[in-house]
């Protein structure tokens, strides 16, 4: 295996951690280039269950896992984190973990900013997952970042401090929630320095040291392409940019070095939080979508919404993502249902379009247009080939790969690992 980036090709919760999970075991290197504490990647293996938030994946399977600059850093959800798995028996060390020394810290002052502006927001809501992690990106853009090397410089880390409390406390004066004291966050932050700096590193170097010695590296996306700051639901979107391109930058590689691009998308749609989904369904079917798929947020427990699958979308998502191949996820979901529907164009203000516009008032009025497609009666749960799938599965499948002009190259059928079917 060359190196492979792994991306959502929808809103989020495709079953990356699984699919990653099933590549790492082929890898020595598992990248997180993007997004924090906001992602949620649930991994089976055997009867453990593991739910990783800010800690790349390949740590389950013993591998090198690395923190890239482009993820944003809350020190105390790491530390929680890291000690809910070394709980469950997992190995966390400086030599089992790197994180980049340039990577923005989130601080308590930008989860509280996320919050009061989702407050002041009210129905207008973004539906942000509370972390912070819009306020430390617009930090880090805006050039007042903390990163975790000014850990090892009290002097900066002071400086920096003042620099960071003027603007934010200004902000969330203004928004009628506490300013915070720099004194407690300084003092917190000197008593972090020794625990993180060990983990601190210039990851790019090991990534090169890496590539030169012919290891393989994983690149480990969260949220998804349709949650991207540029190419997503925007305003409805995270902080970060989410397709392939970011696991170059937001690592420290140059783009070839990404290799192949794997786009996650679960064999229906879900989303959480607020914002456009025009395949979203309010009926019985809807309900039996989530209450199936477990349709709850690993982070916040939120329930998501649920719909038919978008070809519109994830065709959209193939190509401004990078995908290459498309793992699809929870075909078993859909088993029983007799009829099932395909998003093939939207109707928007009385116009067929075949593309997601950027216009918030646009996207809100896509009606989706449909073509319904035969379901199947027998069971897909844990089919682990080709020839285990009902000729309707098999079609259904086939008819996305043609709508959204990409091989669906492995099929998941349940969350175990070894439920997974190679296509081609
Ligand atoms: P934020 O907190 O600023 O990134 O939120 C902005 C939007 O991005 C969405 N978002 C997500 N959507 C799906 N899954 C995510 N991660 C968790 C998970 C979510 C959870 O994997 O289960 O537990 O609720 C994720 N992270 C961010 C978010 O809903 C906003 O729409
Ligand atoms: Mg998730």
């Amino acid at each position: 295996m060359a190196n492979v980036a792994i991306i959502g090709a929808q809103w989020g919760d495709e079953g990356k951690g699984k699919v990653v999970d099933w590549l790492a075991s082929r890898a020595d290197v598992v990248v997180r280039f993007q997004g924090g504490h906001n992602a949620g990647h649930t991994l089976v293996v055997g009867d453990q269950t593991y739910k990783l938030s800010l800690l790349p994946s390949g740590l389950v399977r013993g591998k090198l896992g690395i923190i890239g600059n482009g993820v944003v850093v809350d020190p105390e959800a790491l530390l929680t984190e890291m000690a809910r798995l070394q709980a469950q028996g997992l190995v966390i060390t400086p030599e089992t973990l790197r994180i980049a020394e340039n990577a923005p810290l989130i601080l308590p002052l930008h989860a509280a900013l996320d919050r009061a502006r989702e407050a002041a927001r009210g129905e207008h809501k973004i539906g942000t997952t509370g972390r912070g992690i819009g306020p430390a990106y617009e930090d880090k853009v805006a050039r007042r970042a903390i990163r975790l090397c000014d850990l090892a410089e009290p002097q900066t880390l002071s400086a920096k401090l003042d620099e960071l409390l003027l603007h934010h406390n200004t902000l969330l004066v203004g928004l009628g929630a506490e300013p915070f004291a720099k004194q407690a966050l300084l003092d917190r932050l000197l008593e972090l320095a020794p625990i993180l700096l060990p983990f601190s590193e210039p990851v790019w170097e090991r990534l090169d040291e890496a590539r030169r010695a012919g290891k393989r590296i994983l690149f480990e996306g969260a949220q998804a392409v349709m949650l991207d700051v540029d190419h997503g639901t925007y305003p409805f979107v995270t902080s970060s940019n989410t397709v392939a391109a970011t696991a170059a930058s937001g690592s420290g590689v140059g783009p070839s070095v990404v290799g192949t691009v794997l786009g996650i998308a679960k064999a229906y749609t879900t989303r959480v939080g607020s914002g456009p989904f025009p395949t979203e369904l309010f009926d019985e079917t809807g309900k039996l979508l989530g209450e199936r798929g477990h349709e709850f947020g690993t982070v916040t427990g939120r329930p998501r919404r649920c719909g038919w699958f978008d070809t519109v979308m994830v065709r959209q998502a193939v190509k401004v993502g990078g995908i290459q191949g498309l793992a699809l996820t929870k075909l078993d979901v859909l088993d029983g249902l007799p009829e099932l529907k395909l998003c093939v164009g939207y109707e928007i203000n009385g116009q067929t379009v075949r593309h997601l516009p950027a216009a918030m008032g646009a996207q809100a009025a896509a009606k989706p247009i449909y073509e319904t497609v035969e379901g199947w009666l027998d069971s897909t749960r844990g089919a682990r080939s080709y020839a285990d799938l009902p000729a309707q599965a098999i079609k259904y499948v086939r008819r996305i790969e043609e709508l959204v002009e990409c091989p669906v190259t492995l099929l998941s059928t349940s969350p175990e690992r070894d439920d997974t079917i190679l296509m081609k």
